[in-house]
């Protein structure tokens, strides 16, 4: 069992991983930057250490800082949360090297996954559908590449191997542009990731963003805690997530769910983890796997009642998986609003104080969030101040009672997305469920 914590993040999930590490009778220490010494989570820890300036690339990218942290407190843990340095395998391999755990997978997991390429290939070894495609990374010689992007048929997507979450790809619709198009996503993939190289996959059109969540001890155990549905997105920033995703049958759920855990066995995988997929004419393709916790890992928590950051805890203290797949029952319906401190027209991010916070309550609601009232949202990192998150036998149900909580919701004093998730959660084909990955962005060009 861990002793000391380290929460190498900050915001709602550094609060987040303290609540756990409290209710395990675990003692945390923050890191923070000089920015963030009012967070709430740095008030409620055990100890507390800067870790330099507000620019992530000083404080919460800063590997030799936080693990001087952890060496001056005797932490025996290091918890990434999510972004930062959650799927950083140099950073996993440091913290190991320095005698710490780190709250994740192996740093050779994080790397055969952070590279979509043999991610890919790794799942395909164990039968997770994939999007149709190039049989690993594209060759040089042009008239191969064309043999490739015929077979797959046009459209298709060229992806760069190191990128992920939307960067680094492009949409080819024709021969004409073909090569030049990969060429151009190779310069950009050397230039954003110091790796040129590509793959190519068939492009959906209109397809919904299903993933499966997982979770694994690295000692032959796995579960899968059902599927979210994250198609409600603009740029790739999600917006609203649920679980379970509508309209998707059990059967078909548990078949998908069960190839993750066959693949999580495969990798001997260990914590927890999200199996990406494209799901369109009822079929799942594996796109990518991220091996961290999520933002939206609440909605499974709630319909599965399992506490994710537990498990990652118990696990990453040598603990074997105490939840057999047969003991997973997935429940109600739960949905998630995150809250975003931002101009309600621009998008941009409007940091500043928050004068007043009220936050919803009730049967059926959870707010995870770091802010208070007199709270300063600082400009230096992402703009999620709190998640809404509502639970119900039903999704009508659960839909209600985010009209509910929105209603209650009161953040004075800077510019938040509330006004879009009340306008969201009674938008008609949203209600209906289902929504492709484009919906949210093609209403809102119609709207505005
Ligand atoms: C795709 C796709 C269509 N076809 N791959 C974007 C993020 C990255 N995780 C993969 N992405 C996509 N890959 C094929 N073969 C469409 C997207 C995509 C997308 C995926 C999930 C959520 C939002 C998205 C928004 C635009 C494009």
């Amino acid at each position: 069992m861990l002793e000391k914590v380290l929460i190498a993040n900050r915001g709602e999930i550094a609060l987040r991983v303290l609540r756990a590490c409290k209710e395990l009778g675990i003692k945390t220490v923050a890191v923070h930057s000089t920015a963030d010494r009012d967070l709430k989570h740095v008030r409620l820890a055990d100890e507390a250490v800067c870790i330099g300036p507000p620019p992530s690339a000083q404080s919460y990218l800063n590997v030799p800082s936080i693990i001087s942290a952890a060496e001056l407190t005797n932490a025996d843990g290091i918890h990434p949360g999510y972004g930062f340095l959650s799927e950083n395998a140099d950073f996993a391999e440091q913290v190991e090297k320095s005698g710490f755990k780190f709250i994740g997978p192996t740093a050779e997991t994080i790397r055969l996954m952070g590279d979509k390429v043999s991610a890919k290939q790794q799942m395909k070894l164990t039968g997770v559908p994939t999007v149709p495609g190039s049989e690993g990374a594209l060759p040089d010689d042009p008239d191969e590449i064309l043999r490739i992007a015929r077979e797959i048929g046009f459209p298709v997507i060229v992806k760069a191997a190191a990128g992920g979450g939307g960067r680094g790809m492009r949409v080819v619709h024709n021969e004409e542009v073909l090569l030049s198009s990969i060429q151009v996503t190779q310069s950009e993939a050397q230039a954003a990731f110091g790796s040129p190289v590509v793959y190519m996959e068939k492009f959906l059109q209109r397809p919904r963003h299903v993933e499966i969540q997982v979770l694994a001890d690295g000692q032959g155990n796995a579960v899968h805690l059902g599927d979210r549905d994250c198609s409600l997105q603009r740029r790739h920033q999600k917006v609203i997530e649920e679980a379970p995703a509508p309209g998707i049958d059990d059967a078909l759920r548990n078949d998908i769910g069960d190839a993750c855990v066959r693949a999580c066995l495969d990798m001997n995988y260990r914590g927890a983890g999200t199996f990406e997929f494209l799901f369109e004419d009822n079929a799942f393709y594996f796109i990518e796997m991220n091996t961290r916790v999520q933002v939206e890992h609440p909605v499974t928590e709630m319909i599965s009642g399992v506490d994710i950051v537990r498990e990652q805890l118990l696990i990453a203290g040598g603990a074997p998986l105490s939840i057999k797949q047969e003991d997973v029952s997935l429940k109600g319906h739960s949905i998630e609003c995150r809250i975003n401190a931002e101009d309600p027209r621009t998008f941009m991010p409007s940091p500043g104080t928050i004068k007043t916070f009220h936050a919803p309550g009730g049967h059926g609601v959870r707010v995870d969030s770091h802010v208070y009232s007199g709270y300063t949202v600082p400009p230096h990192y992402d703009s999620l101040i709190g998640k809404l998150i509502t639970f119900a036998d039903t999704r009508e149900a659960a839909l209600v009672k985010m009209r509910q909580a929105l209603d209650e919701l009161v953040v004075d004093g800077i510019r938040t997305n509330a006004a879009l998730h009340r306008e969201l959660v009674t938008d008609s084909s949203f209600m209906a469920g289902g929504v492709s990955i484009h919906y949210l962005e093609s209403k809102l060009e119609h709207e505005h």
